[in-house]
């Protein structure tokens, strides 16, 4: 079986005016659908950042792919070394908040986007499920947590009616954010995006009231280190006994160190340790006690399970990031979770947040239900593309005219003196 042609589309979807330690998302997110078709009739489909400088690599790759043996996963990573090395690294707004499409991780994230592809590929054309190329399910079924965002009710820019979460900002709107996905997605565990412009007191404020409303559910906040350690020490003294685990409340693997030394709270990150590089150095120091992986930066769905076997090793937990995608990335997701015996909470995703209405995948959305996402025994993802939706998107992406994600100068349309600081508080 040899690859006979590459397809890289990049698409855009709406998305929510949600507030984060940058700034805020911008109308549109930014993806990109991959499609390796092989001589013997098979498609292999996989989902990426969609910014420009990644968008660049991807779509550079795609005639160096032609010819070669969709199990040759060795001959992809040295074919994306190889376009890496030829092409200008670019920068991004969003880097520090999508931190797989930092410019550092130009290789991990192609060589992931289309290891996905190719592993699907590979499974369709075994006819099995995609999690038997890693080993199979230890779980049939892969929980999620609700993740509540604080957000304004529209867009100040929007070029779209205003979405139906409506505005979140006060701590009965956000209880009620947290119950309307609860209702729909069954969700048992909750996450709050925190580090905003709101302040870290306002933050807590909310932790407070899911707290009272929500007594059972594990609760996290994570403020994407935008807290000092001072801010990040005193907050803990507030709600340390409230939450599950203290996501990122403070910038480096130093700061983490010193906020767990202190307060004995289990901290779990997406920012600190982002490769296996970082992730001896955080050993050493102790600075997080959970990883949240991501396949789409730590170099596919193999080397998640690699992070997964060093985290039981090292004594870590184990779950998972997210930024905004569709229903490839959550499939990706889903299996490799199945295919990972520690993973210890219900991962992050973003995927309540995007429109029913735009889904590249035949179906529509994804069912979550009961706060998980199930496989099933369909071949590789499981997953067919819907053409016209694909052709939608795309289009919306050529007209939407973001092509790389900048949530700081989405800010600086409310607020012209909005610059980044970190930590803020
Ligand atoms: O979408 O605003 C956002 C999030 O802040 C995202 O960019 C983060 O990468 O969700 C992520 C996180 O857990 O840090
Ligand atoms: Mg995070």
């Amino acid at each position: 079986m040899k690859i006979k042609q590459v397809r890289v589309t990049p698409i855009a979807f709406r998305d929510a005016p949600l507030l984060n330690a940058s700034g805020i998302h911008e109308p549109y997110a930014l993806r990109s659908i991959i499609e390796v078709e092989s001589d013997n009739g098979y498609l292999g489909l996989g989902e990426s950042y969609g910014d420009a400088p990644v968008l660049s690599v991807l779509q550079a790759m795609r005639e160096s792919l032609v010819g070669l043996d969709p199990f040759d996963l060795n001959g992809l990573r040295a074919r994306v070394a190889n376009t890496v090395a030829t092409l200008q690294p670019g920068c991004n707004g969003g880097a520090e908040l999508a931190p797989g499409s930092h410019p550092s991780k130009q290789v991990a994230n192609a060589y992931s986007a289309f290891e996905v592809a190719f592993l699907d590929l590979q499974a369709r054309a075994l006819g099995m499920p995609l999690v038997d190329l890693l080993g199979g399910a230890v779980r049939q079924s892969v929980p999620f947590s609700a993740y509540l965002f604080f957000k304004y009710a529209e867009h100040v820019d929007s070029p779209y009616a205003p979405d139906r979460w409506g505005e979140g900002i006060s701590p009965e709107q956000i209880v009620a954010q947290a119950r309307t996905m609860i209702d729909e997605y069954g969700f048992q565990s909750i996450k709050l995006k925190a580090g905003t412009l709101l302040g870290p007191e306002h933050e807590v404020a909310c932790i407070k009231a899911l707290r009272q409303a929500f007594p059972h559910a594990p609760l996290r906040i994570d403020p994407n280190g935008n807290w000092s350690v001072a801010t990040s020490l005193r907050m803990a003294e507030l709600m340390g006994d409230d939450l599950q685990y203290y996501e990122d409340p403070c910038p480096g693997l130093d700061g983490m160190a010193e906020v767990h030394r202190r307060t004995g709270i289990a901290l779990a990150t997406n920012m600190v340790v982002t490769d296996f590089d970082e992730f001896r150095r955080s050993v050493a120091l102790n600075s997080v006690q959970i990883v949240l992986a991501d396949h789409h930066y730590w170099g596919g769905l193999r080397d998640t399970q690699i992070l997964a076997r060093m985290c039981d090793t090292f004594g870590l937990g184990v779950s998972m990031h997210s930024n905004s995608h569709l229903g490839i990335s959550l499939m990706a997701m889903t299996h490799v979770a199945a295919a990972v015996p520690n993973l210890s909470y219900a991962c992050d995703t973003h995927y309540p947040w995007q429109e029913p209405d735009e889904e590249v995948i035949k179906g529509g959305k994804l069912p979550i239900v009961d706060g998980c996402v199930a496989l099933t025994d369909a071949p590789g993802l499981g997953l067919e593309l819907d053409y016209q939706q694909l052709a939608r998107l795309n289009e919306q992406y050529l007209s939407c005219g973001i092509r790389q994600r900048n949530d700081v100068i989405q800010m600086q349309k409310y607020d012209p003196d909005w610059k980044v600081m970190k930590p803020r508080f």
